[in-house]
């Protein structure tokens, strides 16, 4: 009997400016219209990363705060919030993200070459993040990047024990310069030694790896990401319209593959959040 598909979208990021695409979601008003046509396309959780007045990347705790209830008003989506914010956002800054009380928490395993950037995770911030989500029971999405991460995955899990809720969800994100690769053989790697408490897998393509990855991680049992954070064009040269076009999109491959989106009250039973 197939699983059910958890598609999570990922409306913004932090990457990609206003200004070169003038679609992306940065304002609350386009953020909550863009979630609420994501949950009625199939979608039931949002990655989310926000945008200051000037469009650009903000870790303000008050805007954070505004966004989270927000979101849990106008919509039933699980609400994660990004700790990873910018390649330029201070670990301070990360950590104090928590303070807004999200749905769960993305948590990069490690320190990964990103375009040119750097995207740091040093082990003691990636303990310390963990241990705080943890304590303020906020569900984390371990994201990997490289198959490495795997394995520092395991070292926390044995060392630190379950997350809150008691579910071990990944997401694997494939395909940026500097990370592992965005093909099948990449995604089969980092699935097969994955550690034994992972009770949930997502997998998420950057730019052109993000159909390859799609169906890899389809073929695989995994469940999907997708959205404007990670790819851009809908085929090649087209650029994408909305976020909502790459849910349905998301949506209509699950369905090829006999999978059914999940709804938020079965992503929440799944992740191990609170109802
Ligand atoms: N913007 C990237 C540097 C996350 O949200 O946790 C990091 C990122 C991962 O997007
Ligand atoms: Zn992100």
């Amino acid at each position: 009997m197939p699983s059910p598909l958890l598609v999570t979208v990922a409306p913004t990021g932090a990457e990609t400016s206003k200004s070169d695409c003038p679609a992306l979601p940065t304002t609350l008003e386009e953020l909550v219209a863009t979630a609420q046509e994501c949950e009625a396309a199939g979608a039931a959780m949002v990655h989310v990363h926000i945008r200051d007045d000037d469009h650009a990347p903000t870790l303000d705790l008050v805007r954070l705060k505004e966004t989270v209830a927000a979101l849990r008003s106008e919509t039933d989506l699980v609400v994660q919030l990004s700790t990873g914010g910018s390649v330029h956002d201070p670990l301070e800054d990360r950590l104090r993200v928590l303070d807004a009380e999200p749905d769960s928490c993305s948590l990069t395993m490690g320190t990964t070459n990103f375009g040119d950037d750097v995207f740091m995770n040093p082990w003691p911030f990636v303990v310390e993040l963990y241990r705080l989500a943890q304590e303020r029971e906020v569900v984390p999405e371990f994201e990997l990047f490289d198959l490495g991460q795997v394995h520092a995955l395991r070292r926390l899990l044995d060392t630190h024990g379950l997350p809150a809720g008691g579910k071990v969800h990944v997401d694997l994100v494939m395909g940026v310069p500097g990370g592992m690769d965005g093909t099948a053989s990449a995604l089969v790697a980092a699935v097969r030694d994955l550690p034994a408490q992972v009770t949930s897998w997502s997998a998420t393509g950057i730019g052109r790896s993000t159909l390859p990855v799609m169906l890899a991680s389809l073929s695989a049992g995994g469940h999907l990401r997708v959205g404007m954070e990670d790819v851009l064009t809908i085929s090649r040269g087209v650029p994408v319209e909305s976020n909502a076009q790459l849910v349905r999109r998301a949506v209509a491959a699950g369905e090829l593959a006999q999978r059914t989106p999940m709804t938020p009250a079965q992503a929440r039973d799944a992740l191990g959040v609170r109802p």
